[in-house]
């Protein structure tokens, strides 16, 4: 059995009350050693009532409520300094819905002790997408393809948001330097880790379409992206 005290699961979340009454019960059924952070944009569906009632019941499952400069990114940031001024040494960074299966976070935490970054990809063998619209794949095969030909980044899924982190590689990056929010925010956290010299190992995962609520895609998200490889390359 592996020791998950030293790790935390990061959530971030904008209304998914429905999502998270089942992720977390499955979550500590799981691994009842480790901890898990909820950071909430503001939601309104009454995600914040819901952890802060499961508090009462799970130890390790914490919440933190942004109160204002709301975002997917910037709430993982605000998240991963929470964790800095606590004694954990990993953080696996998972989606609300269902998209990223919790039986991988194992997994993810295995590899991590043979490099500092464990990212869960949809585009090597035995890795998939399930459910998802024609759409949001073609969209997530270009944005990879894209980032890949301008950045040269050695992964296969640089916006994939199911990801293992060691705390002693993050702390190494200047992450108030990071201004993107949406995907780009995954893809330039990646190449920020990538320059600072932090190894990386993938992990194939099988994505699926959100069980409840709704995506917070945008065409602000996909434009931000597209800009985000030429600011890295062009001004860092
Ligand atoms: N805190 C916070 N979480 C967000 C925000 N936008 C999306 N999320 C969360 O980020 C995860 C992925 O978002 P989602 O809408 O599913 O994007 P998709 O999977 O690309 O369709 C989910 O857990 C969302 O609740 C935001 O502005 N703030
Ligand atoms: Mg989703």
């Amino acid at each position: 059995m592996s020791d998950y005290s030293q790790s935390i699961v990061l959530i971030p979340t904008l209304n998914e009350r429905e999502n998270l009454k089942d992720l977390i019960p499955s979550i500590f059924g799981l691994m009842p050693e480790i901890s898990v952070l909820v950071v909430d944009d503001n939601s309104s569906d009454g995600t914040r009532e819901l952890v802060g009632f499961m508090k009462t019941g799970f130890k390790n499952l914490f919440l933190l409520e942004r109160k204002n400069n709301f975002g997917y990114g910037r709430s993982s940031i605000d998240g991963f300094k929470w964790i800095f001024e606590r004694p954990y040494d990993n953080v696996v960074t998972m989606d609300a819905d269902f998209s990223h299966n919790f039986n991988e976070v194992p997994a993810l935490l295995e590899k991590l002790k043979n490099s500092d970054v464990a990212m869960g990809s949809r585009y090597i063998r035995g890795g998939g997408v399930k459910n998802w619209s024609f759409f949001r794949r073609v969209l997530s095969r270009l944005a990879n393809l894209y980032v890949k030909i301008i950045l040269g980044l050695p992964a296969a899924d640089a916006t994939s948001g199911f990801n293992a982190y060691r705390v002693t590689s993050l702390k190494k990056i200047n992450l108030d330097k990071i201004d993107s929010n949406g995907y780009a925010f995954l893809v330039e956290l990646k190449y920020r880790l990538f320059r600072a010299g932090s190894k990386f190992i993938e992990h194939p995962i099988l994505f699926s379409e959100r069980r409840e609520g709704q995506s917070k895609m945008s065409g602000k998200i996909i434009w931000e992206s597209i800009k985000l490889p030429w600011k890295l390359k062009l001004f860092n």
